[in-house]
C-alpha cells in the first residue's frame, strides 16, 4: 500500500529529470565562488524574484538567519508575527547566534499583521529600549492557514519600514505557492522587501536548499555570515541542479496542490466529527479539527497512520495536512474515506 504522506510538502522526493542533472551536473568550489551551476540557481533565483543577487544556503531556517545577521547588530529587536516560523521553530537562533531580540505582534488568521499594530511596536528613540531594525514577513504563512499576503498588504508595511529606516526581511519559503494563489509574479511580492527568502525543498521538490535574494551589498555581506554560521558548501552545484530544475520544472504544477487541498477540506467539512474553516484553505496547506470525537489529534493521527496516511498533529485537536508533487486526486479521495472510517468508529458518546 503506498504511503500517503501529508504531513509537510517537505517530504517530496527529488524527480527523475532533478537526479539526472545532479548525477551530471558540472562542479567547482563554492566557497571560491566557482561552482558554475550554482552561480547559474543564484542568477536565476535573482532574476525571478527582482532583486541584484541571490545565495544559496542550505535550509529555511538558515536563510532567515543569515538574513537577519545581515540586516541587523547585536541587541537590535525584530517585529514579527507570534505566530511566525521564525519565532516558533528555529531555535531563536537570531537570539541564540545573533543577540537578536523577538518583539512579536499578533498574527492574524490571514497572516498579516495589524498594521497599526506593527507600527505602535516601533521602538521609540529612548536609552532605555532596543533599537527596533527588522520588520519580518512571511508568505505564505505557514501557522496562518498557509494564506498568502498579498502585494498591497506588502507594500503597505514597506512603507512602514520605510518611513522608521528599518529593513523588511520575507520568510518567502512558499513565495510561489503565494504568487501561484494570487496570481501575480512572485518578484510583485518580493519587490516592496529588501531580502527575500525561499526554499527549493518544500513543495518545488529538491532535495535540499533555499535562496536569500536581495542587493548585491545584502549579499556580499550575507555570503560571509552564511561562512559564520557553517553553511559555506563545497560542489554544491551537485545540489543547484536540482534546484534549477525545481525553478524551471515545478513551479506552474504548484496549483495542482491547491486544488487537491481545497478538495480535501471540501471533503473534510462533510465528514461528522471533523471541523475545518473551509474560507481559510487558499493554498497547499488545511488546517482541521477533531471534533465530536472520543479522540484527540494525536489517536486520529495514530488510527490515519494504521491506515497509510500520515498527518502531523499541532495541538489537542488540531491537525496540519499539506497536498504536493505526489498526492493525486486519488490518494485525497483514500484520505478523505479513511478519515471517514476513523470518525464512525470513534463517534462521541
Ligand atoms: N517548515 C516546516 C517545519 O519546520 C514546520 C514545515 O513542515 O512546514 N519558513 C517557513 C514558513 C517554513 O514553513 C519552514 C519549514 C522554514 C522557514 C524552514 O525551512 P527548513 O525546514 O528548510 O529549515
Amino acid at each position: 500500500m503506498k504511503w500517503i504522506d501529508l504531513r509537510s510538502d517537505t517530504v517530496t522526493q527529488p524527480t527523475p529529470a532533478m537526479r539526472e542533472v545532479m548525477a551530471q551536473a558540472e562542479v567547482g568550489d563554492d566557497v571560491f565562488e566557482e561552482d558554475p551551476t550554482v552561480n547559474r540557481l543564484e542568477a536565476m533565483a535573482a532574476e525571478l524574484l527582482g532583486k541584484e543577487k541571490a545565495l544559496f544556503v542550505v535550509s529555511g531556517t538558515m536563510a532567515n538567519l543569515v538574513s537577519l545577521l545581515t540586516h541587523c547588530g547585536r541587541g537590535n529587536e525584530i517585529i514579527m508575527g507570534d505566530q511566525a516560523h521564525i519565532f516558533l521553530y528555529e531555535q531563536a537562533g537570531c537570539a541564540a547566534l545573533g543577540g537578536l531580540q523577538a518583539r512579536t505582534v499578533k498574527n492574524q488568521a490571514d497572516g498579516s499583521m495589524d498594521l497599526g499594530a506593527i507600527e505602535a511596536a516601533v521602538r521609540a528613540d529612548n536609552v532605555h529600549f532596543p533599537r527596533t531594525g527588522l520588520i519580518a514577513l512571511e508568505n505564505t504563512h505557514n501557522r496562518c492557514n498557509g494564506s498568502p499576503l498579498n502585494v498591497d498588504y506588502v507594500q503597505a508595511v514597506s512603507k512602514i519600514a520605510r518611513h522608521y529606516k528599518l529593513k523588511l526581511h520575507m520568510d518567502g519559503a512558499r513565495i510561489f505557492n503565494a504568487a501561484a494563489a494570487l496570481g501575480v509574479p512572485a518578484k510583485d511580492l518580493a519587490g516592496p522587501a529588501d531580502s527575500v527568502s525561499f526554499c527549493l525543498s518544500k513543495g518545488l521538490a529538491a532535495p535540499v536548499g533555499s535562496l536569500v535574494c536581495g542587493s548585491h551589498e545584502f549579499i556580499a555581506q550575507a555570503r560571509r555570515n552564511r561562512k559564520l554560521v557553517g553553511g559555506g558548501m563545497r560542489q554544491a552545484g551537485i545540489l543547484a541542479a536540482a534546484g534549477i530544475i525545481a525553478l524551471t520544472e515545478m513551479v506552474e504544477r504548484l496549483a495542482e496542490d491547491h486544488v487537491h487541498a481545497r478538495q480535501l477540506a471540501q471533503g473534510i467539512a462533510h465528514i461528522e466529527g471533523l471541523k475545518i474553516d473551509l474560507g481559510s484553505v487558499k493554498t497547499n496547506i488545511v488546517y482541521f479539527e477533531v471534533a465530536n470525537s472520543r479522540i484527540g489529534a494525536n489517536e486520529f493521527s495514530r488510527l490515519a497512520a494504521a491506515q497509510g496516511i500520515r498527518v502531523m498533529p499541532l495541538g489537542p485537536r488540531q491537525l496540519r495536512a499539506v497536498t504536493h508533487y505526489h498526492i493525486s486526486d486519488a490518494d485525497i479521495s483514500r484520505t478523505l474515506n479513511s478519515f471517514q472510517a476513523i470518525l464512525h468508529h470513534n463517534k462521541a458518546v
